[in-house]
């Protein structure tokens, strides 16, 4: 069965412990069932990750690239973290493997601070979900299939 990677950056193992305001009282093992389900639901397999290291993520859509390539993989679902604002090198990855990815962000980083607004990974993806908590990992799911799927 063809796989889609979820991928989470810094910080995202935090979640549902601080600022419920922001992020909502999900914890990452939520949002993991979350997909869990819609990839069932969709016909994928899962493979879920949380990195607080910028260096891991790299690896990991290299990996996804190759696996693309080779038709194990349709793409992947990126919550970057705070990396989306700062990353080039992550910006620089995804046009490398050539991965189709969908950027996700749980709030909606428009209406946060100023230096929340810009996305070094938006330029990049092929599409991006915003604000809508973590349902919004479904959303990016489902518009990966809608994109990619053959
Ligand atoms: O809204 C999002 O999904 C973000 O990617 C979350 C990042 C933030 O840096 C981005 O600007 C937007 C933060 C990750 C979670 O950080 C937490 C920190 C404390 C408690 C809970 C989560």
């Amino acid at each position: 069965m063809k796989k889609i990677i979820v991928l989470n950056g810094p910080n995202l193992n935090l979640l549902g412990q601080r600022e419920p305001a922001q992020y909502g009282s999900h914890t990452l093992q939520d949002v993991q069932v979350l997909c869990e389900t819609k990839a069932s639901e969709l016909g994928y397999a899962l493979e879920f990750l949380q990195s607080n290291h910028e260096g891991e993520l790299i690896e990991v859509i290299h990996r996804a690239g190759r696996e693309c390539k080779a038709g194990e993989t349709l793409g992947v679902v990126f919550n970057a973290g705070a990396y989306t604002h700062t990353s080039v090198a992550l910006h620089d990855a995804i046009v490398g493997a050539e991965v189709p990815t969908i950027e996700i962000h749980i709030s909606n980083v428009h209406a946060r601070e100023a230096f929340r607004h810009h996305s070094y990974l938006s330029p990049v993806a092929a599409g991006i979900v915003v604000g809508f908590g973590v349902k919004g990992y479904g959303l990016a799911m489902e518009g990966l299939v809608e994109k990619f799927a053959g």
